[in-house]
């Protein structure tokens, strides 16, 4: 298979014909010069600038299970999906970004605080989500598994929005209440939050447009993608603390938020009565000083050597997950092509000890 920076580049020259294809379209109806310009600025502010994992992995999924490379109408297609998924990150980040006042996304300032934009952001982030069933219908309605792709799209928003409000509202900004986080608390937060949209959502997309049918087939990668998801998320939380921005782009929060962290649950699970009584004094407090001593005890508590332990644990269990399907693939009655270890070892390969 072609290096990643190669993968990279042929998925976003599909961005832009995506994009201009957008444009013409919402210039047709009639759109002001201006507005144009506008939802252009959108796109390319909040789209292509981030890992794409998510959009390369179903490319690279469809791939891997017609077991050949791709032709350029297939590999459109694929793109297409791939973008898709983009856009509903994007639209997820503009909205997550208002939401937990955070600074900067992908090495520029959020979306948000572009001087000319502020809460304009808010249905500017549900144009990125409009774009998508528009794509879908230019470039799927014809086929048997359309109705499948949107409801796709419908369930894992809806459930990333659920993960978004628990998140949230464990999270309130007047009253900090230790004792009401709990490890359960944040995995079903992860889960909902970023498991279903980030892992989940990519290669069940892939899945369809191989002709993969069975319902049994759709379980299985659930199993292993659930974990998967929660393990990103797991690192999510260990950078915003422990990454620097010029690995992540972004300037964490967390500590400040008064967010259901995985570090400041593990670091509850481990403080003596001291250490216990200044989390309670300076965990979620609008205070640079505060946040400072927060970390100062993360460090006392080894976390970053604690988190290399659980990094360690969840690879060997998705590990052994991924070796549930047969070493031939997983063949159902009805569907196309086999599921294959290979889909979810390249996915586990990308995030494994990330940094960024
Ligand atoms: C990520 O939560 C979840 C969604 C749906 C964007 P987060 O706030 O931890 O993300 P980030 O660290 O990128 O702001
Ligand atoms: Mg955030
Ligand atoms: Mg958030
Ligand atoms: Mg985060």
């Amino acid at each position: 298979m072609s290096t990643s920076a190669a993968r990279r580049e042929r998925f976003v020259k599909v961005f832009e014909s995506i994009r201009d294809e957008l444009i013409e379209h919402f210039a047709g109806e009639g759109m002001q010069k201006d507005a144009v310009e506008w939802y252009k600025r959108n796109l390319d502010y909040n789209v292509p600038g981030g890992k794409l994992n998510r959009g390369i992995s179903v490319t690279d999924t469809v791939e891997i299970l017609l077991g050949r490379p791709l032709d350029d109408v297939e590999y459109k297609r694929a793109a297409v999906l791939g973008w898709c998924v983009e856009l509903l990150q994007a639209f997820f980040l503009v909205s997550d970004d208002m939401m937990d006042s955070s600074i900067t996304r992908r090495g520029q300032p959020c979306y948000y605080r572009v001087p000319s934009v502020g809460l304009i952001a808010v249905n500017d982030s549900f144009m990125l989500e409009g774009a998508i069933y528009h794509l879908l219908k230019t470039y799927f309605r014809k086929d048997s598994y359309y109705v499948d792709l949107i409801e796709l799209f419908h369930d894992t928003s809806y459930k990333t929005e659920m993960g978004q409000l628990v998140d949230l509202i464990t999270a309130p900004e007047d009253h900090v209440d230790l004792s009401k986080f709990s490890l359960k608390k944040h995995q079903f937060i992860v889960i909902y939050k970023t498991a279903y949209y980030s892992f989940y959502l990519p290669v069940a997309l892939a899945m369809y447009m191989c002709g993969i049918t069975a319902p049994s087939s759709y379980d299985l990668a659930l199993k292993i993608l659930i974990p998967l998801g929660e393990y990103f998320q797991v690192q999510d939380d260990y950078l915003d603390c422990f990454g620097t921005h010029e690995q992540i782009g972004k300037i964490g929060t967390d500590i400040v938020d008064n967010k259901c962290s995985w570090l400041i649950n593990v670091a509850l699970a481990h403080a003596s009565t001291e250490q216990r009584k200044v989390l309670d004094e300076c965990y979620g407090r609008k205070d640079a000083e505060k946040e400072r001593r927060v970390k100062e005890i993360y460090n006392a508590l080894g976390l970053q050597k604690r988190y290399e332990e659980y990094e360690q644990g969840s690879y060997e269990k998705i590990m052994g997950l991924i070796e549930t399907i047969p070493a031939s693939g997983q063949s159902v009655e009805g569907n196309a092509v086999p599921l294959k270890r290979e889909v979810f070892k390249s996915f586990l390969d990308k995030i494994y000890k990330r940094t960024k």
